[in-house]
Parts: C-alpha cells; structure tokens; sequence
C-alpha cells in the first residue's frame, strides 16, 4: 500500500494503481473523455489532467501511477484552463450539430462541454463532412470523431479484431476503419464511442412508413434482452419496467401486433438439440456451434473457415420468426404474406445484417424480417410518438408468437442458449425432464481460459460444453479447438461480452456497464416463468401440430434452417 494526498486528503491506495483509480474510489470527481478501464488508458484527451507536487507538467490521471508520498491537485485554476483549453481544442475539430446529432443527451463531450462551463470555442473550427453511407448497418460520421481511441482498442482487445486503427500522423492523425471486410458487425465499437462518430443506421422512418400504411400489417418481434434495457433512458416514474409495460409501450407505437422472438426461440430450440442429438449419434468430429449470434457467425467465417462449417444450421430466432410470421400466421390471418410487414427490436447491430442475408426470403414476397431496430432506435421511437410511458399498465403480448418460456427468455444471457438447449435435449433422449436448473453451473462467474468448460452427465455419455462470449475469447476457444488442446460436443458463442444483454444495441450510459445486472434480469424472469422447458411452450406445440410436422421435418427444414447467408 501507499500513501496519497489529493486535494489534501490522504488515502491509502493500493501500489499500481492510477491516480484516477484512487480519485473515484473515493469520489473525487476527475473528468474524462478517452479513458475506458482496463480497456483504453492512454491519456489521449488530455481532459484529465492534475497537478502533482515536484512534477512541472501537469499529468494524465489516468494512466499515471500514484507512488508514495504523491500529492495531487484536481481543481486548481491551472489544472481548470488546460482542461478547458484541450476540451475547446477538440471542439474545434468537432461537428457540433449536437441538436440533429443522433447521440444528442446521451454524449459524453456534450456533457463535458456542459459541465466544464465551456460556452465558446475560440480556436478556428475545421472538419470535413462526408455523406453517409447508409448501406451498411454501421454508421461512421468522421467529423464527429474526437481520436480518442475508444474504438480501436475494443475492437483489438475486446472482440479481437482490428477494424479500426489510428492512420497518417501529427494534425492530420485520424481513425479510419482499416480492415473492414472483418467487421463482425457487433456494435461493441458504437457501445463504447463517446460521441456521435459511430451509430447504427437509422431504420425508424422506414418502419414508421409501415405502420402509417393503412394496406400494411405491422408486427413487431422483441428479443430476449430488450425486455432488461428498453427503459434505462426512458422516466416511467417510479414504476417498474416490466416486460408487460415494454409490450404496451411498443403497441403505442402503432403496431397491430406485438410478438416475442422469445417465442422463436423455443422453436430454435426445438430444432438445435434435435440437431444436438443427431451430430452425438453420428460421432461426428469436432464440436457442435451455436448459430444464433450474427456477430460470431460472421467472425466464425471469416476467421475460422473450417470450425464454421460445424455451425447448427438452425436459424437464430429472429430469422425463426420472421419466417413463420410470413408463413404459419399468414395462413392463420388468412393474408398474403406481401402485406405483413415484420420488424424486431434486438439490443444488436449485427441483426440488421442477418435479416438481409440472401435467402431469408421463406415466401419469394421479400426478407422475413423488413426492419431491424436498436434498443437506442426504440426509444427515439417512443420519444418521437410522444408516449408517455409513466402512465402505461402492463399488456400481455399477443397470441399465439406471444407465447413463451423461461428457457426462451435466458436466450439473451451467455450461457442461456446452451442452457435452453440442455433442458430439452435431456428430455428428448429420456423421455423425462431434468430439474429445470440442473444445468446452472454453466453460468458460473469467471471464465477459466477466457470461456467456460463443464461437462454434464446424460443417461448414455458425459457432454462436454463450452460457452463463450466476448470474441476475443471466441478466437482463444477456437484456436484450443484448432489446436486439438480442447475438445467439446456442443458449443456456444455470443460476440458481445456477457450476450446480447452486453449487445452493441444497448442504451448508452457512460460509464456504467449494465450488462451483469440485465443478465440477472433475463436469469429472474426465467425462474419466475410457469414454463421453463422450450418443449412445453402450448404455442410451439400447436406450431408444430399444424404447420411444421416434427423437429427436422421437411418443411422445418426448408423454413427454419439456413446456412447463415453463404
Ligand atoms: Fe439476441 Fe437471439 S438472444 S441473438 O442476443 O438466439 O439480438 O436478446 O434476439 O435471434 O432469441 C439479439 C437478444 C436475440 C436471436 C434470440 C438468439
Ligand atoms: Fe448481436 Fe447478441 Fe451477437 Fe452481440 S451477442 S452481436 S447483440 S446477437
């Protein structure tokens, strides 16, 4: 331990720790703009700078290291002009069309401007802008852009790919995406921007377009980990965000009906532990993977070709439901599929890219799913219809793609799919169910080698698991599995770091990682849930009674399963 002085206080710190680390902990206010713990500390914005006794220059708090003895000022009138003198710097390289701006109230330089008082820029303002690309489900605005390096070190150390980089040098020094082509489309580089440089593209007018057409049927799908975030940067007044009050808020909008991908979900597991349960009896080679995650899957192709060819070919739910909204509830409508126009929130960026992959058009009238939105594009949504969610009582989800289970909830949480799975395989090979919780170890904290490895006892072999989630941990699992130094039967990966509940979709709130708390969410609705096995889902039942036949069947083939958009 050492000993510190700040603002003539003395602390005790622990040795290697940063000066800001020892600020905050004991809630000594330092502003900062680039800095991301653990992640990106490398004092670029120059907005955290104090004053040290003995040391001429002022120092970045945050990636400077308290030794013993130090003392530190953070609010002298010296440390105050160069904080604002380097904040004005980079307003002057910044587009602040901040009213227009899609990260308009939830910026962090917006709130920095504010709160360090800084009402003029006095230096010369420069910045190019380009049009926007929209082809693409992410969005880069580079005049917006404050170098701060947020996303270049979440996509090298986080997701492990290398998307983005810091090119040219001195003044004319910028980020610029320099290998696009691996893009995983996760969004983890939008969750962590600080400003408006990077978003997702905006699909809300389209899907407002939709739902203002009298000869459209609108129906929305909401996946598992929205009901854990829709409302984080919306007031409901003291009340609780329910999934049922997320059901009514999104009726508001306008839609005719107001589904659960969770649903879908308890079909996919239908399917992916039949699928399970014939890859184990043909002793194939290798591990089975889960498909779900757009994210992986497209890291998973272009990374490890020959691990991708043992994708489960089963769709990700939203595909799922897509597909069976235009076709098994067209025939219950009595519609041609033409006039049904389907649109999922997902906490994700990657969806929007699933839903245009060639061949997710099950009825030839085109995609099964017409537009995807973000968490974040929801509640612009809510805002622009001028919904006032406070006064809104709970509503129950439309039947039958409204049904759904515990299992199909834990879907949005890593670990939950594997989870899921596990529940209905064991019943499928016993003929009985296993205690709904019987697989709970699989959600135990800490990854050992980056991932998490169990194995479980089924009645004629031992199963080997693994669940991942981040892809940097994907790629270390893979190359164990390359490598022949791991050996699973069935494993699942989530791009986001804690699952979609961790998705690039997510409400931005600086400085607060909320994943590990909607997780808990998603964990408590499932044991809350009367049913917790996709198998005993009545509206799954019914679907597959009437319209698909079996798990595997013919037309569960053709409609439920895909090869991930080859
Ligand atoms: Fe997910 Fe999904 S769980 S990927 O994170 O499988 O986006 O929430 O909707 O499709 O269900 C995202 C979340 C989904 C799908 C489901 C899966
Ligand atoms: Fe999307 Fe979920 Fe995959 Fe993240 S983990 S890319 S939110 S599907």
């Amino acid at each position: 331990m050492v000993e510190i002085t700040i603002d003539g206080n003395v602390y005790e710190a622990e040795e290697g720790a940063t000066i800001l680390e020892v600020a905050r902990e004991h809630r000594v206010d330092i502003p900062t703009l680039c800095y991301l713990r653990e992640i990106n500390e490398i004092g670029a914005c120059r907005v955290c700078l104090v004053e040290v006794e003995g040391i001429d220059h002022l120092v970045a708090a945050c990636n400077n290291e308290v030794t013993d003895g130090m003392v530190v000022y953070t609010d002298t009138p010296r440390v105050r002009r160069a904080r604002v003198a380097n904040l004005q710097l980079i307003l002057s390289r910044h587009d602040r069309r901040c009213p227009t701006c899609f990260r308009n109230g939830t910026c962090q330089l917006q709130a920095l401007t504010d709160r360090m008082g800084v009402h003029e820029v006095p230096y010369t303002t420069f910045f190019e802008t380009k049009p926007i690309d929209a082809r693409f489900p992410l969005v880069r605005e580079p005049e917006k852009c404050v170098n701060c390096l947020r996303c270049v070190s979440t996509c090298q150390k986080v997701q492990a790919l290398g998307v983005w980089d810091l090119v040219d040098s001195g003044s004319r020094a910028h980020v610029d995406a320099v290998a696009p082509d691996d893009c995983a489309f996760c969004g983890q580089c939008i969750a962590n921007c600080p400003t408006g440089a990077l978003h997702e593209r905006d699909d809300t007018e389209r899907v407002f377009d939709a739902i203002f057409d009298p000869d459209t049927i609108t129906i929305a799908q909401v996946a598992p980990a929205v009901r854990s975030s829709w409302a984080e940067l919306l007031d409901l007044g003291g009340k609780p965000p329910t999934p049922g009050r997320m059901v009514a808020a999104i009726r508001r909008l306008g839609f005719d009906y107001v589904f659960d991908t969770d649903f879908a979900a308890d079909v996919t597991i239908m399917e992916e532990a039949s699928e399970l349960i014939e890859h184990l009896k043909e002793g194939a080679e290798g591990p089975m993977f889960t498909s779900c995650c757009p994210g992986w899957v497209r890291f998973a192709k272009t990374r490890y070709p020959e691990l991708a060819k043992k994708l489960s070919t089963t769709k990700s739910p939203q595909q799922i439901f897509g597909a069976l909204a235009k076709t098994y509830y067209a025939e219950i409508l009595g519609v041609d599929p033409a006039k049904i126009f389907v649109v999922s929130y997902m906490p994700c960026v990657a969806k929007k890219m699933e839903a245009a992959y060639p061949g997710m058009d099950s009825t030839g009238t085109g995609p099964d799913v017409d537009a995807v939105l973000s968490v974040r594009e929801l509640t612009r949504q809510l805002r622009q219809r001028f919904v006032n969610v406070d006064l809104l009582e709970e509503e129950d989800f439309d039947r039958p793609l409204g049904v759904a289970t515990g299992a199909g909830h834990i879907f949005g949480v890593t670990g939950g799919v594997m989870e899921a799975a596990l529940r209905t395989a064991y019943n499928f090979v016993t003929g009985e169910n296993p205690d709904a919780d019987a697989f709970h170890e699989i959600r135990s904290e800490g990854p050992e080698r980056g991932w998490r490895e169990k194995g479980f006892q089924l009645p004629d072999r031992t199963l080997r698991i693994a669940v991942a989630s981040g892809l940097a941990n994907a790629d270390a699992l893979c190359r164990a599995i390359e490598r022949g130094e791991a050996s699973y039967d069935f494993v699942e990966v989530m791009a986001c770091p804690g699952g979609c509940v961790g998705g690039g979709g997510q409400p931005i709130i600086e400085g607060f990682n909320l994943s590990a708390d909607r997780g808990c969410t998603l964990r408590i609705i499932d044991e809350q849930s009367e049913l917790r096995f996709s198998h005993e889902n009545p509206a799954v039942k019914a679907c597959y009674d009437d319209f698909l036949g079996e798990p595997l069947s013919e037309r569960a083939e053709e409609l439920l399963h895909s090869d991930h958009g080859d």
